[in-house]
C-alpha cells in the first residue's frame, strides 16, 4: 500500500479544504486504518478494509448504513440515552455517493466521522473503566435490541461458531508441520483436553435457550471508546462484524477482554489471570441497560460464554499460528502462538474461578 494510494483514498470522502497529514492510527488486529486531519475542520477515520476476512465488504458497509439509519430514528424520539453522550459513527460519502470506494488495485476503502474527544484503551484502566465498557455494550444491545435480525446480513458466516473453528483448527493441524515446543505442546494438549466446550452456545442456541439477536461481534475493550472528559463510555466502533448472533458472544467477548490486566498482547502469558472484580463491574455496567431484555437462559449461559469466548479466541490465533498466519495482522512469526498462550491461560484462570464467577452472576441478577 503506498502513501499516495492512501491520499487517493482519502481525497475520495473529503469534504472541502485540503488534507493537512494522514496518519496510521489505532491498534486493530484486522483492517488497515489511518486518521485524516485537516486544518480547519474536523478529522475523519479512513480504512482500507481487510477483504481476506470480509469477502464481500459492499455488504459490510450495506449492514453499517442499515444500522445507522435505524439507531438515528431510534435515538431521536426515545429518551433511552437518559442526558448522556453516546454517538453513532457515521459513514462518510464519496463525490459519487457511495458509501466506500474501490481502487484500481481492488483496495476497498471507506471513511467514518471520527468520535472527537474520546479514547480507548487496549487495557483496562480500573473499576470505573470496566463498568463504562459493560454499560457501552449493555447500550448497544438496547438501542438495536428491537431492529429486526433478518435486516442485516451474515457478513462473516462462521464467525464465533466455535465448533467450525475446532474443525478447521483439525484440518490444519492433519497437515501442518507442527513445531515441538512446550507452549506448542502446552496448546495443542490444551486443546485436546476440552473435547465439549467447543459446543456449548451452539447446543443451547440449537435447543432454543438461545435465539439470534443483532450482535456487535467484536466488543473488546479498544472498540468502545470513552469521552475523555466524563470517562463515560460513548461510541461503539468497528462494526464490520455488527450481524445476527448470540449477545453471549459479545458478553463473553467482552468480559475475556476487559478482565485480563496484563491484556492480550502480554509477553508475560503465564502471569495472566480473570479478575473476578472487573467483572463485577463490566456486569454491572451492562445490566444497568440489559437487566429488561435478559432471560433466565440468558443468565445461565453467561459464565460458559465467558470461559468459551477465551478459550475460541487462543483457538483462533493458534489455528492461524498453524497456518502461517493468514487471517490475524502479526508483527512477527511467533506473534499468534503468544496470543494464543494468554488465551489460553486466561480460560485457565476463568475455570479455576467458576464458583466465584458464576455467583457474581447469581449475585448480579
Ligand atoms: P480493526 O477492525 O482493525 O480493529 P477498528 O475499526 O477497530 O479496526 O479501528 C482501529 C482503531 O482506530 C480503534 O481501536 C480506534 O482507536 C480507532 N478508531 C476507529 N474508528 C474510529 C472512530 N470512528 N473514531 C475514533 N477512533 C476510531
Ligand atoms: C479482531 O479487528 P479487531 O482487532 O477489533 C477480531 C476479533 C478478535 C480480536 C482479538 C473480525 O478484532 O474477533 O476477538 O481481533 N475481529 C475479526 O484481538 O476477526
Ligand atoms: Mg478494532
Amino acid at each position: 500500500m503506498t502513501d499516495n494510494l492512501i491520499t487517493v483514498a482519502a481525497n475520495q470522502f473529503k469534504p472541502k479544504g485540503t488534507i493537512k497529514d494522514i496518519q496510521q492510527y489505532g491498534s486493530g488486529n484486522i483492517n488497515s486504518t489511518f486518521l485524516v486531519t485537516f486544518n480547519s475542520q474536523k478529522p475523519f477515520i479512513l480504512q482500507r478494509l481487510n477483504t481476506t476476512v470480509f469477502t464481500q465488504p459492499k455488504l459490510v458497509m450495506d449492514n453499517i448504513c442499515i444500522l445507522s439509519d435505524y439507531v438515528r430514528q431510534r435515538l431521536n424520539p426515545d429518551n433511552i440515552l437518559q442526558n448522556r453522550r453516546w454517538l453513532f459513527p457515521q459513514v462518510l460519502l464519496t463525490k459519487e455517493q457511495k458509501n466506500h470506494w474501490q481502487a484500481a488495485d481492488g483496495s476497498f476503502w471507506r471513511a467514518m466521522s471520527f468520535v472527537d474527544n474520546s479514547q480507548s484503551f487496549d487495557t483496562i484502566q480500573d473499576l470505573q473503566h470496566a463498568q463504562e465498557i459493560g454499560y457501552g455494550l449493555g447500550m448497544f444491545h438496547h438501542i438495536v435490541s428491537s431492529l429486526p435480525v433478518e435486516q442485516l446480513a451474515d457478513t462473516l458466516e462462521g464467525f464465533h461458531i466455535t465448533p467450525g473453528y475446532l474443525e478447521h483448527y483439525n484440518s490444519v493441524l492433519a497437515t501442518a508441520k507442527v513445531k515441538q515446543s512446550p507452549e506448542i505442546n502446552y496448546c495443542l494438549k490444551f486443546i485436546r483436553d476440552r473435547p465439549t466446550l467447543p459446543h456449548i452456545l451452539e447446543q443451547a442456541k440449537a435447543a432454543a435457550k438461545l435465539k439470534l439477536r443483532i450482535i456487535h461481534g467484536d466488543p473488546k475493550i479498544n472498540n468502545i471508546m470513552l469521552d475523555c472528559s466524563t470517562k463515560q463510555s460513548v461510541a461503539m466502533i468497528d462494526l464490520d462484524t455488527v450481524k445476527p448472533g448470540l449477545i453471549h458472544y459479545d458478553i463473553g467477548d467482552c468480559l475475556r477482554s476487559g478482565c485480563n490486566r496484563l491484556g492480550e498482547e502480554t509477553d508475560n502469558w503465564e502471569k495472566v489471570l480473570f479478575d473476578p472484580d472487573l467483572a463485577e463491574a463490566i456486569l454491572r455496567g451492562y445490566l444497568k441497560v440489559a437487566q429488561n431484555f435478559l432471560t433466565a437462559h440468558d443468565y445461565e449461559y453467561i459464565y460458559d460464554s465467558i470461559r468459551l469466548l477465551a478459550f475460541e479466541l487462543g483457538l483462533r490465533f493458534f489455528t492461524d499460528y498453524l497456518e502461517g498466519n493468514v487471517y490475524f495482522n502479526v508483527r512477527h512469526a511467533e506473534h499468534n502462538l503468544a496470543r494464543a498462550l494468554v488465551q489460553f491461560k486466561l480460560t485457565e484462570s476463568i475455570e479455576t474461578q467458576a464458583t466465584a464467577i458464576r455467583n457474581i452472576i447469581e449475585h448480579l441478577r
